[in-house]
């Protein structure tokens, strides 16, 4: 029987007024969940609703909204296997990576259940005499929460929970095509002892999201909006909070360079390209954009990456695969567009584009309608090509060429995002000098650009975002604002900059 799920706020059901299909996107005719859409009224209602809750939950000390914390934690990991499931089923993630995805939840909670006996302030001395001077953390209030479905449940795990530990309290609104998944995770949450209220989560479309994100913003009953999707919309939700004197936590796209020294171990780098640029069918922020390899070694790297390529298995994601399917339809057809014009350019080293047929070698799954599409390598990339230029949240892979360390820096930044970035060598020298080059949020050195640990800032510049950092302590600085305190114990008016004492 196909599941029936609607936005919950307050603990209660919401009415809709559209519905969506999520489907398997390794069956498409397959349907996971029916999804009933919620209008921009609805989410503004919903943004109220989480403003009345927020206030009790600010008053629960840190320590037992910690306590809450372990416990989502704890329910998360026993329901481990029938969430990865889920995620495998609705975006056709490999069962191994939505495993390792439902792991990153409670690590995340592993993390912050801690926090909740922290969240330290400050004592800092003051230039006058009987005078103290403190800060504390506040809560920001609520905090709107947009996700994309490519990482349905641990990308927003990583805003959910320091969030609710802050005092916030919070209304989600995940990608439809992950709606399910979004969903099966919500009911955890609010199984953990959370107050009703505290967590909404609302299926609603683009449009309506942003229309009742904007009335709620113009009511001030938001005050954070975390947004994980494309740079084009975080540009627009960024203008959006702006105009209402709010602030974002933007994570948005990537275009993520993999640079090869001459002295690097190819095997080596040749696993972290097929990892970084097929893993998850290059469909993550952080997957492999362009390999920038020495001149030196190139033909002998493009040779074995090819050959790698080649024997990687795409198919079936709950079998031992590389990748499954593309996340949904209207990612294929977006990656469609660009192949067509990818091809007429350019120099493919890896034989077929477009969706993978029984008689490809890469053929692992049964039945007709899956998204599966042929990984792509393409050499001789020019740093004014499209290619070079653009995420394409898809199976491809650009190769470049360089010379001199400063041109591999050059041609890293050139794309002008800046998420992560990987280094090739066994030189530390180079790795240091990299690492200082480039416009990056995160560096790898002999790893793959994608694989960010849970509890290091996971962020990025430029067109990657606005700087923002997501995960472990640095995140705090999102979900909560510093407050000053100076109490002066002199019996006198003491005047800052005026009454400072002279020696
Ligand atoms: C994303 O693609 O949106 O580093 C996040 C990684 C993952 C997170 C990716 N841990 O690839």
């Amino acid at each position: 029987m196909t599941r029936q799920i609607v936005s919950i706020v307050g603990g209660k059901d919401v009415p809709a007024t559209s519905t969506y299909i999520s489907a398997n996107p390794a069956r498409t005719g397959e349907v996971v969940a029916s999804v009933g859409l919620a209008d921009a009224g609805a989410f503004a209602a919903a943004c109220r609703t989480a403003k009345e809750a927020q206030r009790e939950w600010a008053k629960v000390p840190a320590p037992v909204r910690g306590r809450v914390i372990a416990s989502i934690g704890r329910l998360v990991e026993a329901n481990a296997e029938a969430l990865a499931r889920l995620v495998t089923e609705e975006i056709g993630k490999p069962y191994k990576e939505s495993l390792g995805e439902v792991r990153e939840i409670v690590d995340t909670c592993d993390f912050f259940l801690g926090e909740g006996r922290r969240l330290y302030g400050q004592t800092v001395p003051s230039e006058m005499p009987d005078k103290n001077l403190f800060t504390f953390r506040n809560p920001v209030g609520v905090a709107a929460v947009i996700t994309a479905g490519n990482f349905p449940v641990a990308v927003p795990s990583w805003y959910l929970v320091p969030a609710l530990l802050c005092g916030n309290a919070v209304v989600w609104k995940p990608a439809e095509y992950a709606a399910a998944s979004a969903h099966a995770m919500y009911k955890l949450f609010a199984a953990s002892g959370l107050p009703e209220g505290v967590l909404n989560i609302v299926f609603a479309d683009g449009k309506e999201t942003f229309e009742g994100l904007d009335l709620a913003l113009s009511e001030g009953s938001v005050q954070k909006v975390g947004f994980t999707g494309s740079s084009e919309v975080g540009r627009k939700i960024g203008e959006l909070t702006g105009r209402h004197l709010q602030s974002a936590c933007l994570e948005l796209g990537g275009k993520n360079p993999m640079v090869v020294m001459p002295d690097a171990d190819l095997a080596l780098a040749v696993e972290g390209a097929l990892f970084g640029g097929f893993g998850t069918a290059g469909q993550r922020c952080t997957s492999l954009g362009t390999v920038i390899v020495h001149e030196s070694v190139h033909d002998e790297f493009v040779e074995r990456f090819a050959r790698a390529v080649s024997n990687a298995k795409i198919g079936e994601p709950m079998g031992d695969v590389l990748a499954g399917p593309l996340l949904d339809e209207k990612f294929a057809v977006r990656y469609e567009e660009f192949l067509t014009w990818i091809q007429p350019h350019h120099e493919v080293v890896t034989g077929s584009t477009g969706k993978i047929s029984k008689e490809s070698p890469h053929h692992e799954f049964t039945g007709e309608d899956g998204l599966y599409y042929h990984p792509v390598v393409v050499d001789g990339v020019r740093p004014d090509d499209r290619l070079f230029l653009e995420e394409t949240f898809g199976p491809i892979v650009g190769v470049t060429t360089f010379q001199t360390m400063d041109e591999a820096i050059e041609l890293a930044n050139l794309p002008g995002y800046g998420l992560s970035s990987s280094i090739y060598t066994t030189d530390a020298k180079n790795a240091f000098r990299f690492r200082e080059g480039v416009s990056a949020g995160m560096v790898s050195v002999n790893n793959s650009t994608s694989g960010a640990e849970a509890h290091l800032p996971f962020g990025g510049n430029g067109k990657s975002g606005n700087g923002s950092r997501q995960s472990g302590m640095w995140v705090l600085d999102q979900f909560t604002r510093w407050q000053a305190m100076n109490w002066d114990h002199s019996g006198r008016l003491q005047k800052a900059q005026m009454d400072v004492a002279d020696i």
